[in-house]
């Protein structure tokens, strides 16, 4: 009896295989045949003399081990807090991705400041988002606001093309609406960091609260909780962040051997230590 029950439901399980198999190629037809909507002229352009506007901000990007600079001309730099939801006619962002310098193991190699560094053999990829009048219709129900974008090389060859774009808009229709379909420019406007955190300030606690790193090194606290913390030395006197918002990040070096214990003054519950060891 029993062997006959296993049969039987092997022959179902291969069914139902077989027709989710079906299916799946027929979506994938699908998908071949018809790409979103994207515009097909370029009208974002190369942007010339980017390296020379101002950064927004450097975002270190672990991931996909990269120094991530944004690049800002001058109207979309000079949008201020409260107005980034409608960033102005003529506002370019400039995405430069940058491959880190790597160690022998492939890890990026933190400065000083306990930052990634471009590595000097490598060629960025230059993101590029435009917004002006009227831009962005042929993205249909993707459509951004009134942003197009492109992906260059440097030597101003695509990256993405016009037609592929419709990629970049399905993504930043998820981005902060409030801004403007832009993702990480809260950083510059609450002046974060862009530093990969070694401890995160998250539901009144220092995750993780206890962290052993070697002479020498740098440990970025970033607050991602809404309410303002401190990171401040148990011993009186000794360092202290003072109030850090939403996003701040300080980066401490140490140079000695020896136990740093702290806790925020706001909530002094909450406390933390880093173990420095040789
Ligand atoms: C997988 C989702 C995704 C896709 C696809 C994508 N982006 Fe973004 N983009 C992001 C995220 C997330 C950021 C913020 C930086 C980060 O986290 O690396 C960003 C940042 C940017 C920025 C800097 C301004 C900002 O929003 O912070 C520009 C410019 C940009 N992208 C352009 C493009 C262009 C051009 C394309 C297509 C060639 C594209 N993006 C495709 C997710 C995406
Ligand atoms: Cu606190």
């Amino acid at each position: 009896m029993k062997p006959a029950t296993k049969s039987l439901l092997w022959g179902t399980l291969m069914k139902l295989n077989l027709s989710a198999a079906i299916a799946a190629s027929l979506l994938a037809a699908i998908a071949i045949a018809q790409n979103p909507p994207a515009p097909t002229v370029d009208r974002v352009g190369f942007p010339t003399g980017y390296q020379d506007w101002p950064a927004l901000y450097v975002f270190d990007r672990p991931d996909v081990r990269q120094v991530r600079t944004i690049f800002a001309n001058p109207p979309a730099f000079n949008v201020k807090d409260g107005e980034q939801s409608n960033y102005p006619y003529g506002s370019i962002l400039v995405m430069q991705t940058w491959n880190c310098l790597r160690d022998a193991a492939g890890v990026c190699i933190l400065d000083e400041q306990g930052r990634f560094q471009k590595d000097p053999a490598a060629t960025p990829t230059l993101f590029v988002m435009r917004k002006e009048r009227g831009f962005g219709v042929e993205y249909g129900p993707n459509r951004t606001g009134e942003w197009e974008y492109v992906a260059y090389r440097p030597d101003g060859s695509y990256q993405t093309r016009p037609e592929n774009s419709f990629s970049c808009a399905v993504c930043h229709t998820e981005a902060q609406r409030n801004h403007d379909y832009t993702y990480r420019t809260g950083l510059a406007i609450h002046q974060g960091s862009g530093a990969v955190p070694n401890i995160v300030m998250t539901s009144y606690r220092f995750l993780p609260n206890t962290l052993t790193v070697k002479k020498g090194t740098t440990v970025t606290i970033v607050n991602e909780d809404a309410p303002a913390h401190t990171v401040t030395d148990d011993f009186p006197g000794g360092m202290d962040s003072g109030r850090m918002k939403f996003g701040r990040a300080i980066t401490l070096r140490f140079t000695e051997t020896g136990e740093f214990n702290f806790h925020c003054t706001i909530h002094p519950s909450m406390r933390g230590k880093i173990v420095v060891v040789d």
